[in-house]
Protein backbone atom coordinates (compact mmCIF):
# COMPACT_ATOMS: atom_id res chain seq x y z
CA UNK A 1 0.00 0.00 0.00
CA UNK A 2 2.88 2.10 1.03
CA UNK A 3 4.35 2.27 -2.63
CA UNK A 4 4.10 4.54 -5.41
CA UNK A 5 5.98 7.86 -6.57
CA UNK A 6 5.07 11.10 -4.58
CA UNK A 7 5.31 14.80 -5.60
CA UNK A 8 4.76 17.31 -3.63
CA UNK A 9 3.62 21.03 -4.74
CA UNK A 10 4.21 23.83 -2.82
CA UNK A 11 7.19 26.59 -1.85
CA UNK A 12 9.80 26.94 0.72
CA UNK A 13 7.26 29.82 2.67
CA UNK A 14 4.29 28.43 3.13
CA UNK A 15 3.23 27.08 6.54
CA UNK A 16 0.63 24.67 4.95
CA UNK A 17 3.34 23.04 2.57
CA UNK A 18 5.26 22.41 5.60
CA UNK A 19 3.02 20.67 7.15
CA UNK A 20 2.85 18.06 4.47
CA UNK A 21 6.74 18.43 4.38
CA UNK A 22 6.71 17.60 7.98
CA UNK A 23 5.11 14.72 8.05
CA UNK A 24 6.84 13.21 4.56
CA UNK A 25 10.08 13.52 6.76
CA UNK A 26 8.32 11.93 10.09
CA UNK A 27 7.52 8.76 8.17
CA UNK A 28 10.91 9.03 6.49
CA UNK A 29 8.80 9.20 3.02
CA UNK A 30 11.08 10.55 0.07
CA UNK A 31 9.08 13.05 -2.29
CA UNK A 32 9.84 14.87 -5.16
CA UNK A 33 9.44 18.65 -4.14
CA UNK A 34 8.00 20.84 -7.29
CA UNK A 35 8.16 24.20 -6.06
CA UNK A 36 5.58 26.85 -7.22
CA UNK A 37 5.82 30.49 -7.46
CA UNK A 38 3.87 33.00 -5.87
CA UNK A 39 2.08 34.96 -7.73
CA UNK A 40 1.51 32.38 -10.51
CA UNK A 41 -0.03 29.18 -10.35
CA UNK A 42 1.19 26.53 -12.37
CA UNK A 43 -0.69 24.07 -14.49
CA UNK A 44 0.00 21.09 -12.55
CA UNK A 45 -1.44 22.60 -9.33
CA UNK A 46 -4.43 24.54 -11.76
CA UNK A 47 -5.21 20.97 -12.58
CA UNK A 48 -4.29 18.81 -9.51
CA UNK A 49 -6.28 21.59 -7.32
CA UNK A 50 -8.88 23.00 -9.14
CA UNK A 51 -11.57 23.76 -6.55
CA UNK A 52 -8.89 25.80 -4.40
CA UNK A 53 -5.88 26.16 -6.82
CA UNK A 54 -3.85 26.60 -3.86
CA UNK A 55 -0.62 24.59 -2.51
CA UNK A 56 -0.05 21.75 -1.35
CA UNK A 57 -1.31 19.37 -3.07
CA UNK A 58 0.69 15.78 -2.40
CA UNK A 59 0.63 13.80 -5.60
CA UNK A 60 0.88 9.98 -4.66
CA UNK A 61 0.77 7.25 -7.60
CA UNK A 62 -0.18 10.52 -10.05
CA UNK A 63 -3.70 11.00 -7.78
CA UNK A 64 -3.83 14.29 -6.08
CA UNK A 65 -4.44 15.13 -2.37
CA UNK A 66 -5.39 18.57 -1.27
CA UNK A 67 -5.96 20.43 1.84
CA UNK A 68 -2.69 20.86 4.46
CA UNK A 69 -4.28 18.68 7.67
CA UNK A 70 -6.27 16.21 5.17
CA UNK A 71 -2.93 15.37 3.57
CA UNK A 72 -1.04 14.91 7.47
CA UNK A 73 -3.96 12.34 7.69
CA UNK A 74 -3.71 10.85 4.64
CA UNK A 75 0.57 10.40 4.85
CA UNK A 76 -0.89 8.91 8.04
CA UNK A 77 -2.57 6.34 7.10
CA UNK A 78 -1.17 5.55 3.85
CA UNK A 79 2.43 5.07 5.43
CA UNK A 80 1.03 3.47 9.00
CA UNK A 81 3.70 1.14 9.99
CA UNK A 82 6.29 3.68 8.69
CA UNK A 83 7.62 6.11 11.33
CA UNK A 84 5.59 7.19 14.56
CA UNK A 85 1.79 7.62 14.53
CA UNK A 86 1.04 11.33 13.60
CA UNK A 87 -2.77 11.13 15.00
CA UNK A 88 -3.60 10.09 18.34
CA UNK A 89 -4.37 6.53 19.13
CA UNK A 90 -7.62 7.06 20.84
CA UNK A 91 -10.81 8.38 18.94
CA UNK A 92 -10.97 11.15 22.08
CA UNK A 93 -7.89 12.43 21.77
CA UNK A 94 -7.91 12.47 17.96
CA UNK A 95 -11.49 14.20 17.91
CA UNK A 96 -9.64 16.95 20.28
CA UNK A 97 -6.70 17.53 18.43
CA UNK A 98 -8.72 18.12 14.97
CA UNK A 99 -10.89 20.56 17.29
CA UNK A 100 -7.41 22.41 17.98
CA UNK A 101 -6.04 21.75 14.67
CA UNK A 102 -9.40 23.77 13.27
CA UNK A 103 -9.42 26.49 15.66
CA UNK A 104 -5.90 27.21 14.79
CA UNK A 105 -6.52 27.93 11.06
CA UNK A 106 -9.86 29.54 11.56
CA UNK A 107 -9.13 31.89 14.54
CA UNK A 108 -5.62 32.22 16.07
CA UNK A 109 -3.92 32.31 12.21
CA UNK A 110 -6.58 35.06 10.93
CA UNK A 111 -5.32 37.33 13.36
CA UNK A 112 -2.07 36.69 13.43
CA UNK A 113 -2.18 37.19 9.60
CA UNK A 114 -4.73 40.27 10.37
CA UNK A 115 -1.61 42.19 12.47
CA UNK A 116 0.63 42.11 9.08
CA UNK A 117 -2.42 43.87 6.82
CA UNK A 118 -3.66 46.20 10.30
CA UNK A 119 -3.94 49.83 9.23
CA UNK A 120 -2.92 51.89 11.68
CA UNK A 121 -1.80 51.71 15.54
CA UNK A 122 -5.22 51.08 16.93
CA UNK A 123 -6.18 47.91 14.37
CA UNK A 124 -2.49 46.33 15.27
CA UNK A 125 -2.63 46.65 18.91
CA UNK A 126 -6.51 45.41 18.68
CA UNK A 127 -5.09 42.09 16.54
CA UNK A 128 -2.50 41.49 18.72
CA UNK A 129 -4.72 41.47 21.98
CA UNK A 130 -6.59 39.13 19.68
CA UNK A 131 -3.20 36.77 18.73
CA UNK A 132 -2.51 37.14 22.88
CA UNK A 133 -5.87 36.19 24.10
CA UNK A 134 -5.74 33.03 22.12
CA UNK A 135 -2.40 32.09 22.42
CA UNK A 136 -2.77 31.65 25.88
CA UNK A 137 -5.85 29.49 24.78
CA UNK A 138 -3.59 27.34 22.95
CA UNK A 139 -1.04 27.50 26.33
CA UNK A 140 -3.88 25.43 28.24
CA UNK A 141 -4.39 23.15 24.89
CA UNK A 142 -0.87 22.39 25.14
CA UNK A 143 -1.40 21.31 29.23
CA UNK A 144 -4.41 19.42 28.33
CA UNK A 145 -3.19 17.75 25.58
CA UNK A 146 0.24 16.89 26.25
CA UNK A 147 -0.31 15.10 29.77
CA UNK A 148 2.79 16.16 30.75
CA UNK A 149 4.83 15.00 28.01
CA UNK A 150 7.16 16.62 25.68
CA UNK A 151 4.50 17.34 22.30
CA UNK A 152 0.70 17.64 22.10
CA UNK A 153 1.10 14.15 21.28
CA UNK A 154 3.25 13.13 24.01
CA UNK A 155 6.65 12.16 23.27
CA UNK A 156 6.70 12.72 19.79
CA UNK A 157 5.38 15.02 17.53
CA UNK A 158 1.91 14.87 16.05
CA UNK A 159 -1.32 16.27 13.95
CA UNK A 160 -1.41 18.93 16.10
CA UNK A 161 2.46 19.68 16.85
CA UNK A 162 2.52 20.14 13.26
CA UNK A 163 -0.91 22.37 12.93
CA UNK A 164 0.66 25.29 15.30
CA UNK A 165 4.66 24.13 14.61
CA UNK A 166 4.59 25.02 10.73
CA UNK A 167 3.12 28.37 12.15
CA UNK A 168 6.51 29.03 14.04
CA UNK A 169 9.08 30.67 11.64
CA UNK A 170 5.93 33.60 10.40
CA UNK A 171 4.88 33.72 14.27
CA UNK A 172 8.70 35.07 14.48
CA UNK A 173 8.21 36.95 11.77
CA UNK A 174 5.14 38.60 13.32
CA UNK A 175 6.77 39.43 16.18
CA UNK A 176 9.63 41.05 14.96
CA UNK A 177 7.08 43.16 12.48
CA UNK A 178 4.92 43.99 15.85
CA UNK A 179 7.54 44.26 18.29
CA UNK A 180 5.85 42.34 20.27
CA UNK A 181 6.34 38.64 21.84
CA UNK A 182 3.23 36.39 22.11
CA UNK A 183 5.57 33.10 23.23
CA UNK A 184 7.54 33.77 26.25
CA UNK A 185 8.14 32.22 29.68
CA UNK A 186 5.92 34.27 31.81
CA UNK A 187 2.86 34.52 29.93
CA UNK A 188 2.87 31.16 27.70
CA UNK A 189 6.03 28.48 29.71
CA UNK A 190 4.83 25.28 28.02
CA UNK A 191 4.28 26.32 24.49
CA UNK A 192 7.61 28.21 24.64
CA UNK A 193 9.76 25.37 25.22
CA UNK A 194 7.59 22.86 23.10
CA UNK A 195 8.37 25.34 20.36
CA UNK A 196 12.32 25.23 21.11
CA UNK A 197 11.52 21.49 21.26
CA UNK A 198 9.19 21.49 17.89
CA UNK A 199 12.21 23.49 15.87
CA UNK A 200 15.04 21.15 17.08
CA UNK A 201 13.37 18.00 16.08
CA UNK A 202 15.01 16.45 13.12
CA UNK A 203 11.94 16.38 11.13
CA UNK A 204 11.74 19.71 10.90
CA UNK A 205 14.65 21.65 11.82
CA UNK A 206 16.50 21.33 7.90
CA UNK A 207 13.02 22.40 6.42
CA UNK A 208 11.75 25.83 9.07
CA UNK A 209 12.78 28.68 7.48
CA UNK A 210 15.11 31.07 8.09
CA UNK A 211 13.61 34.19 9.75
CA UNK A 212 15.48 36.68 7.75
CA UNK A 213 14.53 34.97 4.55
CA UNK A 214 11.06 34.96 5.60
CA UNK A 215 10.82 38.02 7.37
CA UNK A 216 12.35 39.99 3.68
CA UNK A 217 9.24 36.78 1.62
CA UNK A 218 6.73 38.43 3.94
CA UNK A 219 7.47 42.21 3.24
CA UNK A 220 7.01 41.49 -0.35
CA UNK A 221 3.67 39.67 0.40
CA UNK A 222 2.19 41.90 2.60
CA UNK A 223 3.72 45.24 1.95
CA UNK A 224 2.75 47.77 4.69
CA UNK A 225 -0.31 49.75 3.46
CA UNK A 226 0.40 53.32 3.15
CA UNK A 227 -1.16 56.25 5.61
N1 LIG B 1 -6.55 25.58 3.84
C1 LIG B 1 -5.46 25.41 2.92
C2 LIG B 1 -4.71 26.71 2.78
C3 LIG B 1 -3.67 26.65 1.68
C4 LIG B 1 -3.11 28.01 1.33
O1 LIG B 1 -3.61 29.06 1.75
N2 LIG B 1 -2.07 27.98 0.52
C5 LIG B 1 -1.43 29.21 0.09
C6 LIG B 1 0.07 29.12 0.33
S1 LIG B 1 0.46 29.56 1.95
C7 LIG B 1 -1.58 29.41 -1.39
O2 LIG B 1 -1.63 28.46 -2.17
N3 LIG B 1 -1.61 30.66 -1.78
C8 LIG B 1 -1.64 31.03 -3.15
C9 LIG B 1 -2.95 31.65 -3.52
O3 LIG B 1 -3.85 31.76 -2.67
O4 LIG B 1 -3.07 32.04 -4.67
C10 LIG B 1 -4.55 24.28 3.42
O5 LIG B 1 -4.55 24.01 4.63
O6 LIG B 1 -3.90 23.63 2.60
Amino acid sequence: MASGEVKLIGSWASVFVMRARIALHLKFISYEFLQETYGSKSELLLKSNPVHKKMPVLIHSDKPVCESNIIVQYIDDVWNSSGPSILPSHPYDRAIARFWAAYIDDKWFISLRSILTAQGEEETKAFIAQVEERTELLEKAFIDCSKGKLFFNGDHIGYLDIALGSFLGWLRVVELDANHKFLDETKTPSLTKWAERFCNDPAVKPIMPEITKLAEFARKLFPKPQG
